[in-house]
């Protein structure tokens, strides 16, 4: 173990501009693969079939990175004091999505950092995670003390709420952990559930099928007549962290230039939505997480909620 490595680490991470590190070891996280493989069995990630797959290395972080033993867990704020009023449409645009792709921004990043480790010892080795890796995210945040899983499952921290996206730099050495977040913030609150128009929360699990989130982004085709409440969402949903006491009360704004809104995001009226093309689609997008969901599914999700409420004003 490199000497007083880890406050190092620390420092330089949030030099680089994650606003949050922890530091925990790499064991297996049996109890979290329990309550995914239920979660899996009782159908939650609906037609995700790449959630059940290397189900293995989602609970055993070794069967990914064989030489992992420690895991640096980042946070980075994207919330940048606007929201669904901000938008001129009627069609609602998740706040996650508005900027550069945060794959792109925090992978960045922790490459920094793992070129920075690098330098202080040619033995050092590792890999960065962000979202798409089969490493549960919120799991690594949790054990290396950023915050904890609330009843809408997104991991909440004390001084940002959960406007945060999370990544992870595995490492193959030792280093100094922290104490993981044992604490359950979330109290008698049931804000979330009770504002999900779709019914998709249950405490602390999620429905993926009934989600707009998934609906929106994951959900591939056409919709069924069941599938298509999608509550204005055009891509993402944010309500039931909108309603979270810990976003409204610590919810802090991000500088971050990558995530500011694009303007047409902000300022497209109806009009504007419903006669994007592919062409348009692709120009916007560049850097975007929002190609995930492609022209196809981003029209369908446009014309759903056009067709849902035929009295809107173009
Ligand atoms: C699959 C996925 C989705 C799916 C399913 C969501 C989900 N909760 O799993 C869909 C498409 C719906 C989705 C939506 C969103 N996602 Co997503 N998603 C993921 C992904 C790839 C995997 C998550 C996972 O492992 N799910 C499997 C299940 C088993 O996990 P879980 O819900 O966390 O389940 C836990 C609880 O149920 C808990 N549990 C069960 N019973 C009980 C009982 C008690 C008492 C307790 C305490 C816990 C508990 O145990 C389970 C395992 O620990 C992660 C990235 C990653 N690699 O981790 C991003 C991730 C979770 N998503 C993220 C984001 C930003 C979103 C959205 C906010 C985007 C948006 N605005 O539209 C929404 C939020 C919707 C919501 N309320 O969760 C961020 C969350 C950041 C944060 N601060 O937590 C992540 C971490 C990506 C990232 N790297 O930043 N997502
Ligand atoms: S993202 Fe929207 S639809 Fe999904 S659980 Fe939260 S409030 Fe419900
Ligand atoms: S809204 Fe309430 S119950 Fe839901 S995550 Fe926030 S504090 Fe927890």
């Amino acid at each position: 173990m490199i000497e007083g490595l880890s406050k190092k680490v620390k420092a330089k991470a949030k030099e680089l501009g994650f606003e949050k590190v922890g530091i925990t070891n790499a064991e297996a996280t049996p109890d979290a693969k329990n309550n995914l493989d239920q979660w899996l069995m009782a159908g939650n990630h609906a037609t995700m079939q790449w959630m059940a797959k290397n189900n293995e290395a989602r609970g055993d972080i070794r069967s990914y990175f064989p030489d992992a033993m420690s895991v640096i867990s980042v946070g980075m704020n994207y919330y940048v004091g606007k929201n669904q009023t901000s938008i001129q449409s009627d069609y609602k645009f998740s706040n996650y999505a508005w900027g550069e792709d945060y794959h792109r921004v925090l992978k960045r990043k922790l490459f920094e950092l793992l070129k920075w480790l690098k330098a202080k010892s040619a033995d050092i080795n590792g890999i960065a995670c962000v979202d798409t890796s089969p490493v549960m995210d919120k799991i690594w945040a949790q054990k290396a003390g950023l915050g904890w899983q609330g009843k809408h499952t997104n991991l909440i921290t004390r001084d940002y709420g959960s406007w945060l996206f999370l990544g992870e730099l595995i490492v193959n050495i030792k280093m100094e952990y922290d104490v993981p977040f044992d604490e359950d913030l979330c109290g008698t609150c049931s804000d979330c559930i009770d504002a999900c128009p779709t019914q998709a929360l249950d405490s602390y699990q999620i429905d993926s099928g009934k989600c707009i989130s998934y609906r929106t982004i994951e959900h591939r085709g056409n919709f069924n007549e069941g599938e298509a409440e999608l509550d204005s969402w055009i891509y993402g949903c944010d309500i039931c962290q909108q309603v979270c006491p810990w976003n409204e009360k610590f919810g802090q704004i991000s500088n971050e230039p990558a995530f500011q809104p694009r303007q047409e995001i902000l300022n497209w009226s109806n009009k504007d939505w419903v006669a994007l093309d592919e062409d348009q689609f692709r120009k916007l997008f560049k850097r975007s997480a929002v190609k995930r969901t492609k022209f196809s599914g981003l029209s369908r999700n446009i014309l759903t909620n056009r067709n849902k409420d035929t009295k809107r004003q173009n």
